[in-house]
């Protein structure tokens, strides 16, 4: 086993990480970004690194200095817990190559093959798991859609041979809409994967989203820990998972999880991953009815990552995957047969997201955790890195924590979860949790009938409103910022050595305080490899980005006139799309970004007058 893992990560999942290396008897290295010093997984770490600005492609993203900070800690191992480097092929090849660090993860050459599209859907064919009907080579002309769209009917979806997770998706309804689609399918894989390379599947109307967790070594031995049904989905954004899947009979559930088996087998897939399919929902079903062993079943990707979710999967196996993901990196053979994998009761994950639901999922904008008391007892797992007078850090994704619950069955799951959620105590910020309540007397959810569509069509009639002001927070602080922290510098000496430490100091005066520079105003960029910042010189309010991400789509054109609460532009940071939206009305005056630039925070995007 290693003596110390560097876990390149941040929040709950970098803590979650740490957890398993101490049950491990392994160190624990953490990494940070400027925005971070106070987050609570450099409190939890053994020791901790700064590895750059606040910017993620200076610090989280930063390969080589994630790398450096590991050999400067003598880890000897990487964990790249979700997002971030998590599936970079690019990174985990260099990880590889870096003489006493081992990646802990799948090969980067099973990374590559993932991230491939159609190299997936072929390797799947191979090993007898069913594919979404479809090409498994490229196409390039109009006049291959229109003859698939002969051949199997519409609707059509082009997908861009690099995408996943919801990106670079088109469908096309009808023929006359292939050639315009397919040029923007393409565009967007150039931009957003630098391949422009894309395939088609018929595009099911209203599917359950069902996920196989699998877990393998080494020394090819493959098992799959049962289902995790992620249907509840806003914006191609999970909000619950849970498992087993309410909609599946035994069979249907044991010959998906057979054909994620095959397919790790013949791709020789080692460590975790997940396998995506798509099952074709009966529209007529009833509550309490399941889908039988005569369903279509489809796989769509394979996700080469510990997931958000993985906590589902070991509530009701009792397996530890993180654990199982060092072992299996330090070599060691699973200690379990597919026979010992036994599923008990059912689990729910609550994703606890520092946003408002009433108010369009607006992401907090900062704000101190006032009050942070989660809930406790049986069958109650809390997920999280905060701690009650923290400072919520808003550079990255909203998600704070995640509240995961086990009953006997779904029903004493749900009770169960209606008493925690009630019980979890957060002033200061926003969160979800008044919209999970809301999902907990929803008929559909309970009923377990949703599909992947069902928030996306029905939110808008939902309660959203009443449940935030039963359930909500009774203060929510504004930006946080008034109290400002202050560094100075010192050299000290110990036992005759001499060091330089930076001392921070909080709750100064204003009068002293430093404000930090403007941004985006030009001049002063400091950012290394990302492009130059955007800037502005139309007159009017200038509006700028909430947080570090990747425009996705720009919604408007100089000259536009547009309305209150009209979307400007979507805004991608940490794989969650964001609506920037117009707060009043006015005429678009300049547009300072394009489609696939990535952005600062605070970086100028649309001026509005
Ligand atoms: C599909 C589909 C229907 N038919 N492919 C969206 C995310 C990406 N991983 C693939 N996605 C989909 N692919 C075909 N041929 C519907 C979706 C989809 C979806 C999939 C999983 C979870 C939520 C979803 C929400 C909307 C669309």
């Amino acid at each position: 086993m290693f003596d110390k893992v560097l876990v390149a990560n941040r929040g709950e999942i970098a803590v979650r990480v740490m957890r398993a290396c101490e049950d491990l008897d392994v160190g624990t290295v953490a990494v940070y970004s400027d925005a971070d010093k106070h987050s609570g997984h450099v409190r939890h770490a053994d020791e901790a690194y700064n590895i750059g600005p606040a910017r993620a492609a200076d610090s989280y993203l930063d390969h080589e200095g994630v790398i450096e900070a590991a050999e400067k800690a003598g880890a000897d191992a990487i964990h790249p817990g979700y997002g971030f480097l998590a599936e970079n092929a690019e990174f985990a090849e260099k990880v590889e190559n870096t003489e006493g660090i081992t990646w802990v993860g799948p090969a980067s050459q099973s990374m590559e093959q993932a991230g491939e599209k159609t190299k997936a859907r072929k390797i799947m064919q191979a090993a007898d798991v069913p594919i979404v009907p479809g090409t498994t080579d490229p196409v390039t002309t109009v006049e291959e859609v229109h003859e698939f769209g002969e051949e199997h009917g519409y609707p059509i979806a082009i997908k861009a041979e690099g995408g996943g997770g919801g990106r670079g998706m088109k469908v096309v309804r009808g023929p006359e809409e292939a050639a315009e689609l397919l040029e923007t399918a393409q565009r967007e894989g150039e931009a957003y994967f630098d391949n422009d390379s894309v395939y088609l599947e018929r595009y099911l109307e209203n599917p359950r989203h069902i996920e196989v967790q699998i877990l393998a070594d080494q020394h090819g031995n493959v098992r799959h820990l049962g289902e995790r049904d992620c249907s509840l989905q806003r914006r191609h954004q999970k909000v619950i998972e849970e498992g087993p899947s309410p909609a599946l009979t035994d069979d249907l559930r044991e010959q998906i999880g057979e054909a994620a088996r095959r397919g790790a087998d013949e791709a020789n897939y080692y460590n975790a991953g997940t396998f995506e399919f798509l099952v074709e929902e009966d529209p007529d079903r009833e509550p309490g009815e399941l889908l039988g062993a005569d369903t279509n079943f489809y796989f769509l990707e394979v996700n080469t990552r510990i997931q958000v979710e993985h906590t589902v999967t070991e509530e009701l196996t009792g397996i530890d995957i993180v654990k199982w993901q060092l072992k299996v990196a330090a070599g060691e053979e699973l200690d379990f047969s597919q026979d010992d994998v036994e599923l008990e009761g059912h689990a729910v994950e609550y994703r606890i997201n520092a946003e408002n639901a009433a108010n369009e999922f607006a992401p907090a904008q900062g704000g101190e955790l006032e009050t942070y008391d989660p809930p406790g007892g049986i069958g109650v797992r809390m997920d999280d890195a905060l701690r009650q007078g923290d400072d919520l850090v808003t550079d990255y994704d909203s998600m704070i924590a995640k509240l995961i619950v086990h009953g006997g069955d779904r029903e004493e799951c749900l009770a169960r979860s209606k008493r925690a959620l009630r019980e979890y105590d957060i002033e200061g910020i926003h969160t979800i949790i008044p919209f999970h309540l809301m999902m907990l007397e929803n008929e559909e959810f309970v009923g377990g009938t949703h599909t992947t569509k069902y928030l996306d069509e029905t939110l808008d009639e939902l309660p959203t409103a009443e449940y935030q002001e039963q359930y909500g927070p009774e203060s929510v602080g504004g930006a946080g910022k008034d109290e400002e922290t202050v560094t100075r510098e010192f050299t000290i000496e110990v036992n005759g050595k001499r060091f330089q430490v930076d001392l921070e100091e909080s709750g100064v005066p204003q009068q002293a305080a430093q404000r930090p520079a403007p941004s985006g105003g030009g001049g002063s960029s400091s950012s290394g490899g990302g492009g130059s910042s955007p800037s502005v010189s139309a007159d009017g309010e200038v509006v700028t980005a909430e947080m570090q991400g990747t425009i996705l789509e720009v919604n408007v054109a100089e000259g536009d006139e547009v309305a209150s609460g009209d979307v400007l532009l979507v805004l991608e940071a940490m794989k969650m799309e964001n609506d920037v939206v117009a707060e009043f009305g006015g005429t678009v005056t300049e547009i300072a970004v394009e489609e696939g630039q990535s952005v600062n925070q605070g970086d100028p995007l649309v001026v509005l007058d």
